[in-house]
């Protein structure tokens, strides 16, 4: 990788990749895109606007600035996505194929995020397999195990260098998620530090895999930049990090805020797509393939995030 395009920069990923990727490969070789302008990324690197869905702009600045690399972060979330399949379906698909055949016209990598939102019911929920079963129930994964299998079909025909995880929900503290199942387990942070109490829409004891953002950032890094010959998978890896239930976080938090409460207001969309998605995923692959191995637990994230958010919020 010397010379990277981020599409989607201005979400939950992209805000906290491409200040980690320019620290890593130099700011001005880390080009960061988005449909709207973000405030922050073209502070110290490149920074367009760019409509993922329009293919000759979306080649024009890769051929411009001598892209080698796309990150393909552009998606509409599990939870806004069953809110509109058809735009869902549209949006995540089409920034898709078009970053692929982008690639193809001009020798790129790919890298594009997928999810534990790719199993569904009929997959095993705890120690979920590398390869097994993925009949997923939302429009969401439906996207993610047909990416899954487009973008292993461009390495197999065309022989474009694609990869991909299949990420937890993502913990993090710089920019909030939006639309997801797994929004609840940062929501949770700054409501807690703003009025020690938060109504959770999740079930309390449905288990999901869940990843600080630190790991997660290292471990786009590390995938992308792992040996091909010892890839037996491309797209997508299983990782993991930490698996709990709203009520365990909550606990977690209470050792630090003891009066923190918290009730709930379960949203019916969510709580079946958390049902329909793993306890926890077996990510013995990515350990064996690329060395993966999480930094972060449940503890030591608890601490960073509640000392971050409340400097963010000025508490
Ligand atoms: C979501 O909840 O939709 C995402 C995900 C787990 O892919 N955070």
């Amino acid at each position: 990788m010397k010379k990277i395009l981020i599409v989607g920069a201005g979400g939950q990923i992209g805000s906290e990749l491409v200040p980690y990727l320019r620290s890593i490969y130099g700011s001005n070789n880390v080009v960061a895109t988005d449909v709207r302008e973000c405030k922050g990324l073209g502070d110290d690197g490149p920074f367009e606007v760019l409509d993922a869905l329009n293919p000759t702009n979306m080649a024009s600045v890769v051929a411009r600035h001598n892209i080698d690399t796309i990150f393909n972060l552009v998606a509409l979330l599990s939870a806004v996505g069953e809110k509109n399949p058809q735009m869902a379906w549209g949006v995540n698909m089409g920034a898709l194929l078009n970053s692929l055949e982008v690639a193809r016209q001009h020798h790129c990598a790919v890298f594009t995020p997928s999810s534990i939102g790719a199993f569904g019911p009929t997959s095993p929920k705890d120690m979920t397999p590398q390869d097994t079963i993925m009949q997923p129930t939302t429009v969401y994964g439906i996207c993610k195990v047909t990416g899954e299998l487009l973008s292993n079909y461009y390495t197999l025909k065309y022989g474009i260098d694609t990869r991909s995880i299949r990420f937890p929900g993502i913990i993090s503290n710089k920019t909030l998620p939006g639309g997801g199942t797994t929004d609840y387990a940062v929501e949770i942070y700054y409501e807690a530090l703003r009025k020690k109490h938060y109504t959770c829409a999740v079930p309390h004891d449905v288990y999901m895999d869940m990843i600080y953002m630190p790991d997660a950032l290292r471990a786009v890094v590390e995938l992308m930049e792992a040996d091909p010959a010892k890839l037996k998978h491309r797209n997508s890896f299983n990782i993991a990090s930490m698996s709990f239930t709203p009520d365990i976080l909550a606990a977690e938090i209470r050792k630090r805020i003891p009066d923190f409460t918290m009730d709930f207001n379960v949203d019916p969309v969510k709580e079946a797509i958390a049902n329909s998605w793993p306890n926890m995923l077996d990510d013995t692959c990515a350990r064996e393939e690329w060395g993966w191995k999480p930094q972060w637990d449940i503890s030591s994230m608890t601490d960073d995030m509640l000392t971050a958010v409340a400097k963010k919020l000025n508490k």
